[in-house]
């Protein structure tokens, strides 16, 4: 159990544990954020808290098995130093249903706690079967847990009854909770990062060499609706943001736990509007004032990128952004729109140069496959990406979430999506997949493969190079002989058809 990152500790009242899932070859280990936030929440209310990360345990390309996650479970609890008072699971995507099934056997068996769990699943109608059937659990929190998971301690303690939490679905009750939504973020203490381990390395597109690398979020929500995604169920679709004194205190305690890179992974830390500018400029004067010099990444959509103004871009660039990572999906303006990513392909080209002309690697992320696609549409697709000027590219087969509209398109008046999600042909790694007659599973995995050797050459790798600083040449290296030898074998599964079992 190297990886587990749990601190020793001498007390838990609250075990928190983020279950294993099919990880891509390569991409590292991301901490738990959702984790250290409802920690540092619960400490507030003198909670002993302790984060069991079995997902950096279990760094597996396959589904996690799950009498291996039963053992490792097991584990767990022996070396606790108590039976804990509350257990909390997540966060709950489609890709770990099966191993937080086998957690909540193995914490039944181990204690009597009550099993919470949360995460971007629960707001998705139809969740409150799965929490009570499925997973057989005590109850589930839709949107954000830090406040919900306090006031669950705070009642447990009082032996009191927990109906009446805001978000929080109960077995007893058939109606679907409303998300809770934190309304103003600046509340939230500084996530306990100190519960996590140091081994965190993020992915391979994000590798930053030796560094001490963590993740940090400054806002939540999204207001675009686009038709694949799932985030603006899981997060909200307003974005409320850190003001620019909690990002300085959230920044300065980075840099104090020795973090050197930090990868920012809001889903919109700016938008192309009116303040985007001011926004921006808030954000650098922020890391200005934490007196962090480290350096960090961050996620943009492309119109952000080029409504930005050249001054706020040579600010992001000094402040230390050395990549900069954009969702471009596709070449083709039909089939963007048909995802209603409002995105053309002239737009994400040029916020691809804008990015490196501002002296920023530029990344972006593909899909392979969608509605209407036909086999030739995969292939133009990493046509289009090997044209760009980036630095990295990843590619997805396209998943289809439910509570999408994606979903919906797909699989309308379906209710119980957890069939889908727990067959294996359909979802061989938790997540649906989506195929068509026309294009079929193995088709879209050995566009995958072309995908990564054709995008990953010895050309674009010596340019990326060139172009970088010394300090990171190494860096850029490793992470393309990552990605173009391993990578896509993530996938082999789907190739061959040998579906893991679970
Ligand atoms: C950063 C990120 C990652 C990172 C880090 C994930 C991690 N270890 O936390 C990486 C790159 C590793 C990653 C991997 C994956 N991701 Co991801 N990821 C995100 C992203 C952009 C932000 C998530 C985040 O950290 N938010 C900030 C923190 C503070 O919020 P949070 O984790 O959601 O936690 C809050 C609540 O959910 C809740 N909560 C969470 N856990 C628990 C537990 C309990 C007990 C309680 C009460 C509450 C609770 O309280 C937390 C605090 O408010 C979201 C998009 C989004 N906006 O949600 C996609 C998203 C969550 N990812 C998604 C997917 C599919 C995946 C992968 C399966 C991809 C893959 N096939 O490999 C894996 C699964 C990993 C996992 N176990 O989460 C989907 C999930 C869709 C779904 N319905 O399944 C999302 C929504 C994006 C999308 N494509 O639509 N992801
Ligand atoms: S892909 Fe990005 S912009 Fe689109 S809904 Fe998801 S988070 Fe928002």
């Amino acid at each position: 159990m190297e990886n587990l990152s749990c601190r020793a500790v001498r007390e838990v009242d609250v075990l928190l544990i983020n279950p294993p899932y099919a990880q891509r070859y390569g991409s590292g280990i991301v901490p738990p954020m959702g984790l250290a936030y409802i920690a540092a929440w619960l400490r507030q209310n003198k909670a002993h808290v302790m984060i069991t990360d079995l997902a950096a345990e279990f760094q597996t390309h396959d589904l996690p098995n799950t009498a291996d996650v039963a053992n490792v479970t097991e584990k767990v609890f022996q070396s606790l130093p108590n039976p804990p008072c509350l257990v909390g699971i997540g966060p709950i995507v489609t890709a770990n249903l099966r191993p937080a099934h086998a957690i909540v056997e193995i914490c039944r068996q181990a204690c009597s706690a009550p099993i919470f769990v949360g995460g971007p699943l629960c707001p998705v109608p139809g969740f409150h079967a799965v929490a009570t059937k499925y997973l057989n659990v005590d109850g589930y929190v839709c949107g954000d847990g830090e406040r919900p998971m306090g006031a669950i301690w705070q009642r447990f303690a009082a032996r009191e009854t927990f109906i009446g939490v805001d978000g929080l679905g109960l077995p007893s009750s058939t109606d679907h909770p409303v998300a809770f939504r934190e309304p103003n973020l600046d509340v939230l203490p500084i996530p306990a990062r100190d519960l996590l381990g140091d081994h965190y390395q993020m992915s391979a597109r994000r590798t930053v060499g030796l560094t001490k690398a963590t993740s940090a979020f400054l806002s939540r929500g999204c207001p675009y609706s686009c038709s694949f995604c799932s985030a603006p169920i899981s997060s909200g679709r307003r974005i409320r943001r850190f003001s620019r004194e909690r990002i300085a205190r959230e920044i300065e305690s980075c840099g104090s736990l020795g973090y050197e890179s930090i990868v920012f992974y809001d889903d919109c830390l700016f938008v192309a509007s009116r303040d985007l500018d001011r926004k921006v400029e808030d954000f650098t004067s922020a890391i200005a004032v934490s007196g962090w010099r480290g350096s960090y990444q961050l996620e943009l959509r492309c119109d952000a990128v080029l409504a930005m103004s050249e001054i706020s871009l040579s600010r992001l660039r000094e402040s230390g952004c050395r990549q900069i990572n954009m969702g471009i999906e596709k070449g083709h303006k039909a089939q963007l729109d048909l995802m209603r990513k409002r995105l053309t392909p002239e737009t994400a080209a040029a916020a691809c140069s804008r990015v490196r002309s501002a002296g920023i690697r530029a990344a972006g992320t593909f899909i392979l496959g969608g509605i209407d696609e036909v086999p030739d549409d995969l292939h133009s697709t990493v046509e289009f990406a090997c044209e760009l000027d980036l630095d990295f590219a990843q590619f997805n087969p396209l998943a289809v979430y439910p509570g999408t509209l994606l979903f919906q398109q797909l699989y309308p008046e379906t209710e119980n999506w957890l069939s889908l999600c727990l067959d294996s042909a359909l979802a061989p790694f938790g997540d649906i997949l989506w195929r068509s007659a026309d294009v079929p599973i193995e088709e879209i995995a050995r566009a995958l493969h072309f995908a990564y050797e054709s995008f990953y050459s010895d050309s674009r790798l010596e340019r990326a190079v060139e172009r970088s600083p010394l300090d990171e040449h190494q860096m850029i290296r490793e992470s393309y002989w990552r990605l173009r030898n391993s990578r896509a074998l993530s996938w082999t599964g789907l190739a061959t058809a040998e579906v893991p079992t679970c």
